[in-house]
């Protein structure tokens, strides 16, 4: 995913979100990603990377691990983080993010 091209860099300039609970701001986080220059193609793959069981959302317990589709053994979002993160993106409220949310995110 895109995050490949610029993924060295991410997780080299910003070794903290992977390794530090409590400094993950995922607005920093797709800037530094780079994501939102990404085509609608690679941002529906990378959501499809996040949506691990297919289920057309990403749920709670998929944002949790959000990091780890970026570097292999990266920690778990916190309770805390994973909640601002997904009543930032949730515009719709129904508790999970759907594609055109994660569009629209990386998009913002
Ligand atoms: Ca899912
Ligand atoms: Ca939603």
């Amino acid at each position: 995913m895109c995050f490949l091209s610029s993924y060295y860099s991410l997780v080299t300039s910003n070794p903290a979100f992977f390794s530090d609970p409590g400094t993950f701001d995922h607005k920093k986080f797709l800037k530094a990603c780079g994501m939102s220059g990404q085509s609608a193609e690679e941002i529906k793959k990378a959501f499809k990377i996040i949506d691990q069981d297919n289920s057309g959302f990403i749920e709670e317990e998929e944002l949790k691990l959000f990091l780890q589709n970026f570097k292999a053994g990266a920690r778990a979002l916190t309770d805390a983080e994973t909640k601002t993160f997904l009543q930032a993106v949730d515009t719709d409220g129904d508790g999970k993010i759907g594609a055109d949310e994660f569009a629209a995110m990386v998009k913002a």
